[in-house]
């Protein structure tokens, strides 16, 4: 027996589309048709199996991963859930990373958005598989036509419907299966076949020949056979299909309304023999590697959802690379070295943990307590130095300063740390300038979210404010300077002399320290004393309250005592050399300039170049990439972007993308005060 006849198949299903179009609905909808329950549950109630974490409901709409199980047979289909919002795509990129098939979710009453859009860029990007399904046929304003055009002219040619919807709005009661050139009524739970009605006949005969085409021309030999004027079997045509749908090369298009209940058992079918494993790409020892799902390999995990459940604690949800699951196992975590036990072998259905035997791969699982785990992190055998492929390194939208009540300042960090372990798209930073903490999010959304998941979770109260400016100083020309500290105190007196030469450097490097003394006046233990202190003050800010950086302090000079003078001594000298030499010769502020990289649909070029100028950016090339679109290499000021990413999401409706270096420093411009 091969492995393929020994291990049942598992595979996962990443359910993407907008907010709104029934995908939280689909999830409950499709468990309902594989006789996983009764009847589904409705998401204005709460009672669907996803979506229902308290900020869930209150925002109407998914904010993160949710997934449950259906089964197809001996198949096991992971179904994973995910959000509409732009803020939270983050997650849908973490489902795409897992998913062994995307089921792209459209409303026909909505039709293709720009959302959408970005949806169907990230499915590229996953190199995965696409199902698409036209929701909502039965709500009053369903429009068929215009919703498979306006994907026509997104997808492009390898666009095929499978079906047509049978009436629309109230009237919908089921579809035309193309292929099979039937009808197919739903009444309930009873689905009854006939012959295509009359009013549809010539559509249909006119949909179903394109198809047809499709199919022919993505195989070689049917197509001459096509040719030679032979009329391809109808077993023969469904193989083919099957091959070219799995490989991405015809994105079939199925419809139905999830209230209803129409179209769902067909699209659960369509989606298990779809939903072929597919390798997975893999980091070891730095080179690109693609792993199968071969549940007789090596065990495998990779880490994809952390939950923070408040009675459950933390609860690390991995896929099941290769590799089979039974038994208590240790693993390693790649990149901590620590090793892993993994016991309570689960899944989830919804917030629920079900204890389960035996997982393969392709298998979504959740483990209790691994407490050195992360969103990304692989776990294998200690020998397996694998790390994730996946660079989601899509910039924050926007920045902001956290505004608390200075007692809680330790709290509200630590709460902020704790969020970021099962949000990966939340990051949190102090500004040693402004002493503040800095967080970035994705949008306003998360921002608010993240607001509230403070106060329900860890009762910390936090609100937002505009994120600091970060300016810096440095020194405007050379100086010579003394600092001297001669202090008689009591017993021991304080004594230390340095001679300090401080000049610009010209690169804007931070800090450049030379040790010329010579003859040890200043003595060899005291030298790196005074580097510290020099450190220290320019940390401390200059005269303009900015860290100053950009500077060469050469010590040359000095004098010590043998007793009086100490390292304290030296560091306090040190900072009021580089004190007085600053007063001395004045100080320029600067900006930091930052390496902004912008990815841009070509038709936006114009708009993001002139925001690009009014954020004094200075564009250094533009390039086209594979997908035609054009790349722009720019500098900008750092506390020019604090908003960019939101900026740009609504100058290019989402499509545009960022990613900001530090570059080089500049002076900034005199602000009017
Ligand atoms: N008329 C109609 N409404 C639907 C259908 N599917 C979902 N809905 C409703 O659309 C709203 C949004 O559904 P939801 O599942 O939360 O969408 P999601 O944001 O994509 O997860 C809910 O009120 C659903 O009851 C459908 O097929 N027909
Ligand atoms: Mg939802």
């Amino acid at each position: 027996m091969d492995s393929m006849h020994r291990h049942p198949k598992a595979r996962t299903v990443a359910l993407i589309g907008r907010s709104g179009v029934g995908k939280t609905s689909l999830l409950d909808g499709l468990v309902v048709a594989t006789g996983g329950l009764k009847s589904p549950g409705r998401v204005e109630d709460g009672s669907t199996i996803a979506g229902n974490d308290p900020e869930e409901r209150r925002h109407h709409t998914s904010l993160g991963i949710a997934m449950a199980p259906v089964w197809v047979g001996e198949d096991k289909l992971t179904l994973l859930d995910t959000p509409g919002f732009i803020d939270f795509f983050s997650e849908v990129e973490r489902a795409l990373d897992v998913a062994d098939v995307a089921l792209l979710v459209i409303s026909a009453v909505n039709g293709v958005t720009a959302d959408t859009g970005v949806l169907w860029e990230l499915c590229r990007d996953a190199a995965v598989p696409v199902v698409v399904f036209i929701n909502m046929l039965d709500a009053e304003r369903a429009n068929f036509e215009s919703t498979l055009n306006a994907l026509e002219a997104l997808v492009g040619p390898t666009l095929a419907p499978l079906e047509l919807p049978m009436g629309l709005g109230p009237s919908f009661h089921g579809v035309v299966d193309l292929l099979g050139d039937e009808a197919i009524t739903y009444d309930g739970a009873t689905t009854a076949r006939g012959p295509v009605p009359a009013e549809l006949a010539e559509l249909e005969a006119r949909v179903r020949s394109s198809l047809l085409e499709a199919i022919v021309v993505g195989d070689d030999s049917l197509t001459e056979r096509y040719l030679e004027g032979e009329t391809p079997a109808m077993d023969e045509l469904e193989e083919v299909l099957g091959h070219l749908m799995v490989q991405g090369r015809i994105v079939p298009v199925t419809c139905g309304s999830v209230i209803k209940g129409v179209g769902l058992d067909r699209l659960v079918g369509l989606l298990d023999e779809i939903a072929e494993s597919r390798p997975i790409p893999m980091l070891e020892n730095g080179q690109l590697v693609q792993l199968g799902r071969d549940s007789d390999a090596e065990l495998v995990l990779r880490a994809f959802k952390v939950i923070v459940d408040p009675y459950v604690g933390r609860i690390v949800v991995c896929e099941i690379v290769s590799g089979t699951l039974s038994g208590d196992v240790s693993v390693t975590n790649a990149r901590t070295r620590t090793e892993e036990r993994l016991h309570g072998l689960n899944y989830l259905v919804g917030a629920k943990l079900v204890p389960t035997q035996r997982a393969v791969a392709g298998d979504v699982v959740a483990f209790a307590k691994l407490n050195s785990v992360r969103v990304g992190d692989v776990l294998a055998r200690p020998a397996r130095n694998l790390a994730s492929a996946e660079s989601h390194s899509v910039a924050p939208a926007l920045s902001a300063a956290v505004v608390a009540a200075a007692s809680d300042d330790d709290k509200v960090s630590t709460a902020l740390h704790r969020l970021m372990e099962e949000d990966a798209s939340l990051r949190v930073r102090h500004d040693p300038v402004s002493r503040t903490l800095v967080v970035d999010a994705m949008g306003e959304m998360h921002l608010q979210v993240t607001q509230e998941r403070l106060k329900r979770r860890y009762n910390v109260d936090v609100a937002w404010a505009a994120p600091p400016v970060p300016y810096y100083e440095t020194i405007r020309a050379a100086a010579d300077v003394e600092g001297r500290l001669k202090k008689q105190t009591g017993g021991h007196g304080q004594f230390a002399v340095v001679n300090v030469k401080v000049e610009p450097l010209a690169a804007t490097e931070p800090f450049e320290f030379v040790d010329a003394v010579v003859g040890g006046a200043v003595p060899r233990q005291y030298i790196s004393a005074v580097k510290n202190g020099i450190e220290r003050a320019m940390a401390h800010g200059g005269p303009l309250g900015q860290p100053v950086i950009g500077l060469r302090a050469t010590l040359y000079d000095g004098k010590a005592h043998a007793v009086d003078s100490s390292e304290a001594a030296f560091e306090t000298a040190g900072s009021m050399a580089l004190k007085a030499a600053l007063e001395k010769s004045g100080t320029a502020m600067l900006e930091r300039i930052m390496a902004v990289q912008v990815v841009t649909p070509s038709d936006c070029l114009g708009d993001v170049l002139t925001d690009l100028s009014s954020r004094r950016g200075r564009v250094i090339g533009t390039d086209q990439n594979e997908r035609g679109d054009t790349v722009i290499s720019a500098h900008v000021p750092e506390g020019e972007l604090t908003r960019y990413g939101l900026d740009l999401r609504a100058i290019t409706g989402g499509r545009g993308r960022f990613s900001a270096e530090a570059h080089h420093f500049a002076e900034a411009p005199k602000v009017a005060t």
